[in-house]
C-alpha cells in the first residue's frame, strides 16, 4: 500500500512537471505600454475572446521604452510612444504602416487627434490617450497661490515635492520657465537650462513616473508635477487636490499605439486596436485612467463627473505644446540630467 502511494505520488509529480513545461500553444501577443495606463480587464477581455495571449510589459518613459525596443532581446508587437517618440521611430523606419481596413473602430477617434504632426499621413497610429503635464498641490498643505514651475521650486517646498523621473519633461520645464520653446533644445539652450535644475532638482525628495500620485495621497510630498491622469485620480479621491496648468506652458502628450516593423504577430496586434477603440472598451480605459479619451464614442459613455475633471479635460490652455522630435540633441538632454542629478546627491 505504502509503495503504491508513493508510485502515484511520484507519477503526480512528473505529470505535473511535464505540464507546466509544455508551451502554451496560443497565439501571443507581446505588448509593451506604459505602466499604469492599460487596465487588466481589457488585456483580459481581449484574451478571452479572441484566445490570444497577452504578454505584457511595462515601462516608465519613452527613453526606457526605446532602449529595449532598439537592444533587440525582446520582439513586441505593440509599443506605446508618445508623439515625439512615434516621429523619431517613423523617421528611422521602425514601425509598420497599419491596415486600416482591419481596424474599422478606428472611425471613433476625435478627427482633431488625426493627421497629427507626429503622423501628419495618418499611417502608423492609434490615438490611445492624451494628456498633459501638470502641478498637483494638496490645498491643505501649501499655502499661497501656485501658478508655475517656479512656484514649485521655491526653498519653502525642499522636501516637499514629487516630479516625474523623465529628463525630457524636466527639460521642458526648465526651457519654459526661461520663456524658451519646450523644443527649442540645442547645446546652448541646455547650456541655461543646467543651473536651473541644479537650482531645483536637490529640492526634490522623489523622481516617480509610475505612481506620482502615491506619495501625494500619503502625506509624503504636498505638491507635484505629474501627469494630467494622475492628477485626476488624486482629485477624486479628494478635492484638496488642485491641479494647475503651468503659467509657463506645458507639455501636451499624445500617446498612440504601433507596431514595430519586426513584430511577430502584427495581425494579433490589428486585432488588439480594434478591441481597444471599441466604446465599451475604451470606456474602461478611462475609468482606471482618467486621461484625456481621443475616442468620442467613449466619452459620450463617460458620467458627467468624469467629463468635468479638471485634470482630464482642462478648459483650454494656450500654451500647451506637444514635443517633437529633435534628433541627435535629445543625447544632450539626458546628459544634462545626469549630471546635475549626480552632482546633487
Ligand atoms: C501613464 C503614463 C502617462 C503617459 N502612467 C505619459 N506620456
Amino acid at each position: 500500500m505504502q509503495a503504491g502511494r508513493a508510485l502515484l505520488l511520484v507519477l503526480g509529480v512528473a505529470l505535473l512537471v511535464g505540464c507546466s513545461s509544455d508551451k502554451d500553444t496560443r497565439p501571443e501577443l507581446n505588448l509593451f505600454a506604459w505602466s499604469e495606463y492599460v487596465p487588466q480587464a481589457v488585456i483580459d477581455g481581449f484574451s478571452e475572446e479572441s484566445g490570444i495571449r497577452v504578454d505584457y510589459e511595462t515601462y516608465g518613459s519613452n527613453e526606457e521604452m526605446l532602449a529595449k525596443l532598439s537592444s533587440g532581446a525582446k520582439k513586441y508587437d505593440l509599443v506605446q510612444p508618445s508623439e515625439y517618440m512615434v516621429e523619431s521611430l517613423i523617421k528611422k523606419n521602425a514601425l509598420l504602416p497599419l491596415d486600416y481596413a482591419k481596424i474599422p473602430n478606428f472611425v471613433n477617434i476625435d478627427p482633431e487627434y488625426k493627421n497629427q504632426p507626429h503622423d501628419p499621413q495618418q499611417r502608423y497610429t492609434v490615438p490611445w490617450m492624451s494628456g498633459t503635464v501638470g502641478i498637483v498641490v494638496n490645498t491643505e498643505r501649501v499655502k499661497g497661490d501656485v501658478r508655475g514651475f517656479k512656484d514649485v521650486f521655491q526653498s519653502r517646498n525642499k522636501g516637499r515635492i514629487v516630479v516625474l523621473d523623465d529628463a525630457r519633461e524636466m527639460v521642458s520645464w526648465a526651457l519654459l520657465s526661461l520663456g524658451l520653446p519646450p523644443n527649442d533644445v540645442t547645446p546652448e539652450t541646455l547650456a541655461r537650462v543646467r543651473p536651473v535644475l541644479a537650482k531645483w532638482l536637490p529640492l526634490i525628495k522623489l523622481f516617480d513616473s509610475d505612481s506620482p500620485k502615491a506619495a501625494l495621497l500619503n502625506g509624503d510630498v504636498d505638491i507635484g508635477i505629474v501627469w494630467s491622469g494622475e492628477a485626476a485620480l488624486l482629485f477624486n479621491e479628494h478635492p484638496k487636490f488642485n491641479f494647475v496648468l503651468p503659467v509657463e506652458g506645458t507639455h501636451r502628450f499624445i500617446d498612440s499605439l504601433v507596431i514595430p516593423r519586426d513584430a511577430p504577430n502584427p495581425e494579433a496586434a490589428h486585432q488588439f486596436m480594434n478591441y481597444v477603440l471599441r466604446p465599451e472598451v475604451s470606456r474602461l480605459i478611462s475609468q482606471d485612467f482618467p486621461y484625456t479619451n481621443p475616442n468620442l464614442a467613449a466619452r459620450k459613455l463617460l458620467t458627467p463627473e468624469e467629463r468635468s475633471n479638471p485634470a482630464s479635460y482642462p478648459k483650454g490652455h494656450p500654451k500647451v505644446e506637444t514635443f517633437r522630435d529633435i534628433g541627435e540633441a535629445a543625447g544632450g538632454i539626458e546628459q544634462v540630467v545626469k549630471e546635475v542629478r549626480a552632482s546633487t546627491y
